[in-house]
């Protein structure tokens, strides 16, 4: 393969920069100008600097928290890096990021995870944003050998097979995770990239010392990707000559085997080559080396001179800005008798329409369960109603990636409680991304899931786990009651700038409700009075709405005036409604299906004893699901949550009224 001379120098240029910056690191580090820990990437420049040459400006790579050298060389600033690294206002990420999380988006670096693995699922979702959007863009992911062992790690090279992404994943094989040799302890096969074979993708071995060959190997995979071709898996032999960290005891190996892998140092290697083509010279190459140490340190001294975050400034950030929400319109008089399932329908149907952004997917889309997106499988077509493998971390991953670069996906997971199998891309990048790479990014993501109990599932099937999610801040939860408010949230939810989990219960997917014809949203963050009253306030969320409407009707039979308000959004959460009416009837119910201990009515209770405590004429009360798994049998299911019995009692005694 025939290598231009400007980059055979730019991919030595760009090794250089990456070893000074990375030495300097080290000694800033050691001087206390660097806080938290470093990870540092010196010996493996050539990974960085032969995979970014074989990259278009517009291509995107997914780093790591050893990603220094991966973000200078895909073009980023080694000034605004070290300020981040000094913790700075200045920096990439202004300092919300640090050395974990390196990352310019300007770039087209979409973010360095600290979760190993975590990266092996987004890229796929890049790479199908840019399919969508009818780009030839490739994505690179770049992660180490210990990350090959992450189940991540098959999910991801599994679905951009399938879909034949255009993805390199690049594998820094530098024989160690953390202190453990990856070939003794972690791996049963001789190379990581014999993995491939199973996806059948290319699996290719490089001498990550080599930049030449991983230029030439990443090259190909790249050229594949861009021709529709699918992914391709490269392994780098290379070595870290660090610690895994600055200040690693190192007891895991000799100062032999350090310097028999320094006596491969790339660097020389190249520079020999450049010499021997009478590309470079004594002189150029000194020369060369000056300016590099010169960018370095005047990187240096920007990040040193750069004042530090604002401390008043600590959650910016944390959600993209939205417009204050229009306030909410009464239902339109014109209105068709529906139920949820079709409600959500056609919100989906309607956003698809009018936003070619829009995709959607999950498992069994085309005939699922409940069933919202069947239809729409027909109406849309396979490629933005999106069938996936029964792979939650990848689905979620997927749309992470694919709402970075562009895309509005809407990720169904078939039961709430399979949430708990895609933790990381929900918790800590969905609602992160954008937080820790100083709002760079926007992740506009909507996650729907049905949930709750009342069909005789199990324990594995019917939990309510709001309350999981509204304690992760950067994630907004709608929790809505009614068709109306599901058809109105939803769509509102998928116009939204921030990740949404969007919860449905699978009960109320067949009740019957008034929804408005046509065009029809109502703003996250607005409390619904479902009942106006004037005795006691009950705060319900989504089936135990209705139910607490029926024991206000009861209720109002006994000349006891009930208002129910139902929040429809937890996050952001309409405090001022809930309190107005705690003031007005200076009592206070909460009522939901969750368990009771740390549940939505002990934060709501906490916060109305604070603002309205003067107001109370009786303790706050709440009734919530028992404090154990939902059990199968009908009649244990039922005496699980709250009944309309115990919700007329509670309020009866709360009046003293047994
Ligand atoms: C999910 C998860 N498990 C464990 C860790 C702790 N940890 C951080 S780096 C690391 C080793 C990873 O090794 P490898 O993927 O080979 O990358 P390298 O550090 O060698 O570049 C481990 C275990 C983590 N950050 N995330
Ligand atoms: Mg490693």
């Amino acid at each position: 393969m025939h290598i231009p001379d400007d980059k055979l120098l730019w991919m030595y240029r760009k090794m250089l920069q990456i070893r000074h910056f990375e030495e300097r690191v080290a000694v800033e580090f050691e001087a206390g100008n660097i806080p938290g820990m470093v990870h540092l990437s010196t010996g493996q420049e050539a990974m960085a600097a032969g995979t970014c040459a074989a990259l278009r400006p517009d291509d995107y790579i997914v780093s790591t928290y050893r990603g220094h050298g991966h973000n200078l060389a895909k073009g980023g600033s080694p000034a605004r890096m070290m300020a981040e690294l000094f913790a700075r206002e200045t920096g990439d990420c202004h300092g919300r990021g640090g050395c974990l999380h390196i990352t310019d988006f300007r770039v087209g670096n979409l973010g360095s995870m600290g979760i190993v693995g975590a990266g092996i699922v987004l890229a796929p979702g890049a790479a199908l944003s840019a399919v969508l959007r009818g780009t030839d863009q490739v994505t690179v992911c770049f992660f180490g050998d210990g990350a090959s062992n992450q189940g991540m790690f098959h999910e991801g090279l599994n679905l951009a097979a399938l879909w034949k992404l255009p993805v390199v994943f690049v594998c820094e094989n530098n024989l160690y995770g953390e202190a453990t040799p990856q070939a003794e302890q972690h791996q049963p096969i001789k190379d990581i990239a014999d993995r491939a074979a199973s996806y059948a993708m290319p699996g290719v071995v490089v001498d990550g010392n080599d930049v030449l060959a991983v230029h030439q190997a990443v090259w190909q995979a790249v050229a594949r990707a861009r021709a529709g071709q699918g992914p391709t898996l490269i392994e780098g032999k290379t070595y870290r000559w660090h610690g895994h960290y600055v200040g690693d005891p190192e007891t895991y190996r000799t100062r032999e085997e350090v310097a028999a892998w320094m006596a491969k140092d790339p660097i020389p290697r190249l520079r020999a080559y450049l010499l021997a083509r009478g590309l470079l010279d004594e002189a150029a190459a000194a020369r060369l080396d000056e300016e590099v140490q010169a960018e370095i340190a005047e990187a240096v001294a920007f990040a040193a001179a750069s004042p530090y975050p604002d401390t008043a400034e600590v959650c910016r950030d944390t959600f993209a800005p939205q417009p204050p929400p229009a306030p909410a319109q009464p239902l339109p008089s014109e209105t068709v008798l529906t139920t949820g399932q079709i409600a959500l329908r056609e919100a989906l149907a309607e956003e698809l329409s009018r936003d070619p952004r829009v995709f959607l997917l999950g498992e069994d889309l085309r005939q699922a369960i409940f069933g919202v997106c069947n239809e729409l499988y027909e109406e849309f077509g396979p490629q933005r109603v999106r069938n996936t493998p029964i792979s939650e971390n990848a689905i979620i991953g997927c749309a992470v990636g694919a709402a970075l670069t562009g895309m509005r996906p809407v990720a169904e997971i078939m039961f709430e409680d399979f949430l708990t199998c895609c933790m990381d891309p929900i918790v800590n990048s969905a609602a992160k991304l954008r937080y820790m790479t100083g709002g760079q990014v926007t992740v506009p993501l909507v996650i729907r899931v049905p949930g709750g109990a009342g069909l005789s599932a199990g324990a594995q099937h019917s939990q309510s786990l709001e309350a999981l999610f509204w304690h992760i801040p950067g994630l907004k939860v709608v929790a809505p009651s009614t068709p109306a408010d599901m058809k109105g949230l939803l769509k509102t939810a998928i116009r939204d700038d921030n990740p949404v989990i969007f919860f449905e219960h699978k009960a109320l997917y067949f009740e019957g409700g008034e929804l408005p014809l046509g065009e029809y949203t109502i703003p996250l963050g607005v409390a619904d009075v479902k009942r106006p009253g004037t005795d006691v306030t009950i705060v319900a969320f989504m089936a135990m709405v209705p139910r607490a409407l029926s024991a206000a009707e009861t209720l109002a039979a006994e000349g006891i005036s009930v208002e129910v308000v139902d929040p429809r959004t937890l996050v952001p959460l309409d405090m001022e409604t809930i309190l107005a009416s705690v003031r007005k009837t200076k009592r206070l119910l909460t009522v939901e299906e969750g368990a009771l201990t740390g549940g939505l009515g002990a934060e709501i209770a906490a916060r109305v004893a604070k603002e309205a405590f003067d107001y109370l004429d009786a303790p706050i009360e709440r009734l919530a699901g028992r404090d154990c798994p939902i059990p199968f049998s009908p009649l244990l299911e039922e005496a699980m949550y709250p009944s309309e019995e115990q919700i007329v009692a509670t309020v009866k005694q709360m009046l003293g009224r047994e």
